[in-house]
């Protein structure tokens, strides 16, 4: 029972009311403007006997609805879509916490709570988590330090660049430092504009650069360049452009897939690739962004191209379908290391929505695993269906017919949330994580002065400044579980790492396989390419040979 107190699951609503009060000379000057908007923010919250809160943001579905707002109320859009893939990550952030919390080396004194959210892969709902975690859930005063009684002492998140660099806008204001697992644009790494915020994934910088690499390692100098247009996208290729000049290679064009789907902008990227004599093409795009141009690469009937992935879709199981394997087969790129979790695979298969009526997340993942509805459930079931080729709407959002009876078997299931053999963002969460809670036990146990020990940070002190923490957080060095070492630059950047290179192979049961066929090591002045002669490498070429890209 205690647990449970503990515990508290949300499927809640957050309103939160902005007041304007405008005095205009012309008009009544009592006219008040009030500006009422309801979030519907999905996710875990367990704050209660902790003395440190740490934020967290996820993609738990892959967008926003759009809603109908009445005069009275402006609501905020609901969410369709759901991703395993970002459900696993959220699970592994509450995982990682469990776990710091009962260890004794690391914060001995203290445990973590958390206060995690879905962003929908939506600015609006990544901006929306971080008024909350400022104001508290009901509050429209900044209250971050003190009304829940906790720190907030960071955020882990918030997924996609364009998503951690909105939320940077809000939350760093108040100093409040942010790691990112995914957010690997290279914008992070100007600590100018972008002070407070760190990750565990590699700058796009190194990504950009071992591209090339592989690019001239096969001998190619005409080679396309996809982008999605966001934040990744943009200055993935960028740099990428930049490289390829530099090495005397040539980009035969380099167009953007719309993140709201335009017939005619989709139509220029497509026509980019199908007149281009370039073979080889760089998409740089998260998996989710991607999918519409995939589906048009297989209208237009596109094959004979090599695809080179970036980390964001090379073991995507959105993309990595066997039916797209005539298109997509031979594809190869960068993927970050995999590792391998203990006891998060137990932890992953803990679920179940019975244990928890407002769990709404849970009830949607099993109504969505299963095809099923659960019994009285207000949470839609929904076929995750996205704009068609025509650029039509195709979506289906209903309940299924069918009543899930809670017998139905996890271990059935072929579920990318159940799937831990490709671990790699997820172990960047992991790290995130990691990273914070070293900085707040070395903080805590810091020879700092008098009044700022322990009490300072961890109980509450008026006069704690966050920015302090941030002078941890830099400085941080730790091995993680799998012997890896974890070390920041200055500017909050990882200063040494690695990519595997993955090569995409169907084997004999008709499954894609990411093959390993190389590694990229890279230090902030010196790389290592390594992809030894004897790799097994697929190409989707008539003849099955390296393609020509001349
Ligand atoms: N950086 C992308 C987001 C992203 C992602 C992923 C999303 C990355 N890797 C894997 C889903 C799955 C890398 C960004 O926007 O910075």
């Amino acid at each position: 029972m205690a647990s449970r107190n503990k515990c508290l699951i949300l499927g809640f609503t957050v309103f939160l009311w902005v007041e304007l009060y405008a005095q205009y000379p012309h008009i009544d000057q009592n006219v008040t403007c009030r500006l009422l908007r309801k979030f519907n923010l999905t996710g875990y919250v367990e704050v209660e006997n902790h003395s440190v809160v740490i934020g967290g943001i996820f993609p738990v579905h892959y967008r926003t609805m759009p809603t109908s707002d009445s005069d009275e109320e402006i609501e905020s859009p609901m969410c369709e879509g759901f991703n395993f893939r970002g459900f696993r990550w959220m699970k592994t952030m509450i995982h990682t916490i469990k776990e710091i919390n009962e260890r004794k080396d690391i914060l001995p004194n203290h445990t973590l709570g958390y206060q995690i959210f879905d962003n929908c892969f939506s600015t609006t709902k990544a901006m929306e988590s971080s008024s909350v975690f400022l104001t508290g859930q009901d509050e429209y005063k900044s209250n971050w330090r003190n009304s829940t009684g906790k720190f907030l002492v960071g955020i882990i998140g918030a997924g996609g660049s364009t998503m951690s660099a909105a939320v940077s806008r809000i939350v760093g204001i108040h100093n409040v430092p942010q790691v990112g697992y995914a957010s690997s644009s290279s914008i992070f790494s100007n600590d100018i504009q972008f002070p407070y915020i760190l990750r565990t994934i590699p700058s796009d910088k190194f990504q950009s650069e071992a591209i090339v690499n592989l690019i001239r390692h096969f001998g190619w100098v005409w080679v396309g360049a996809i982008a999605s247009d966001d934040d990744y996208g943009k200055y993935g290729v960028r740099f990428f452009r930049e490289e390829m000049e530099r090495a005397n290679l040539c980009v035969a064009f380099s167009e953007t897939i719309p993140k709201v789907y335009s017939n005619e902008k989709m139509k220029i990227a497509v026509d980019a690739v199908k007149s281009s004599t370039a073979k080889v093409i760089v998409l740089y795009a998260t998996d989710i962004d991607l999918c519409p141009f995939v589906l048009e690469v297989i209208h237009h009937n596109i094959t004979d191209r090599t695809w080179i992935a970036t980390e964001a879709w090379i073991t995507s199981a959105l993309i990595a379908k066997p039916e797209y394997f005539p298109y997509f087969g031979g594809t190869i790129g960068f993927a970050v290391p995999r590792s391998v979790i203990p006891g998060l695979k137990e932890f992953l298969y803990d679920v179940h929505p019975s244990k928890d009526p407002n769990d709404v997340l849970t009830i949607e993942f099993w109504q969505t695993a299963f095809n099923c509805t659960w019994p009285n459930s207000t949470v839609p079931y929904n076929v995750d269906h996205r704009v068609n080729m025509t650029g039509k709407e195709d979506r289906l959002y209903d309940m299924s017919d069918q009543l899930c009876t809670g017998e139905e078997k996890l271990q059935d299931l072929k579920s990318t949330y159940l799937d831990t053999s490709q671990l790699r963002i997820t172990n960047n969460v992991r790290q995130a994580v990691y990273l914070l809670a070293h900085a707040i036990d070395r903080f805590s146990q810091a020879d700092i002065r008098e009044e700022y020990r322990e009490s300072a940070v961890l109980e509450n002190k008026p006069d704690f400044e966050s920015g302090k923490l941030w002078l941890y957080l830099t400085k941080i060095k730790f091995i993680t579980h799998d012997g890896k070492k974890i070390e920041l630059g200055s500017n909050g950047d990882v200063l040494n790492g690695s990519y595997d290179i993955l090569n995409w192979h169907m084997d004999n049961t008709g499954e894609i396989t990411f093959v390993k066929v190389g590694e990229y090591k890279f230090t902030s002045s010196k790389y290592e390419f390594v992809l030894p002669k004897n790799s097994t490498l697929f190409w989707n070429t008539e003849s099955s040979r390296l393609p020509d890209s001349v």
